[in-house]
């Protein structure tokens, strides 16, 4: 009796590990809107394991992705679960190569690393990847920017300016 118990347990303990490991863990990261790089990884089947967020300033955001290491991975983004494009095509003869780039700004500027910068909206965002064209687990690194706000100085100029046009306009009359 005791050992049908715990047969049991193991054969749920054991399924629960299957499911766990078949499902992959994603971790969910929240995301400053400041342009440091972050590294997300993918498995062999093209799930990626890290999900960003992050909250766009009303000028809006803009999102940048690179491929790191061997060449050839491009990435389709999801935000809200909503596909917002994919990066680079990349060159097939380099598919597989190894690049040995593990500094980010230096895969940022290989084009032959797919890449790829997205305009984003105000607001929350929640960032998810797929990987294609992949032979063995690889990452890849995601940055987000803020879309600068118009210089308040530049804006009491011209607000300047147009009064003093407004002055010449009246006292010339
Ligand atoms: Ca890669």
């Amino acid at each position: 009796m005791k050992d049908i118990y715990i047969k049991k347990i193991i054969t749920f303990v054991f399924a629960l590990g299957m499911i766990i490991g078949t499902a992959g863990i994603t971790q969910a990261t929240a995301i400053s809107v400041d342009g440091a790089w972050h590294q997300f990884n993918f498995d062999q089947a093209g799930s990626v394991t890290e999900t960003f967020q992050f909250i766009a300033p009303s000028s809006g955001a803009t999102m940048d992705v690179t491929d790191r290491l061997i060449y050839g991975d491009e990435f389709t983004i999801y935000d809200f679960g909503v596909n917002i494009g994919t990066t680079s095509a990349v060159n097939p003869a380099l598919f597989n190569v190894q690049s040995g780039i593990i500094d980010p700004d230096l895969a940022w500027a290989d084009p032959d690393l797919s890449y790829g910068s997205f305009s984003l909206s105000a607001g929350n965002h929640d960032i998810s990847f797929f990987a294609h064209v992949i032979t063995i687990p690889g990452g890849g690194y995601i940055r987000v920017n803020a879309v600068p706000e118009p210089n308040s100085f530049l804006l009491l100029c011209a607000g300047l300016a147009g009064i003093a046009a407004f002055g010449r306009k009246v006292f010339s009359a």
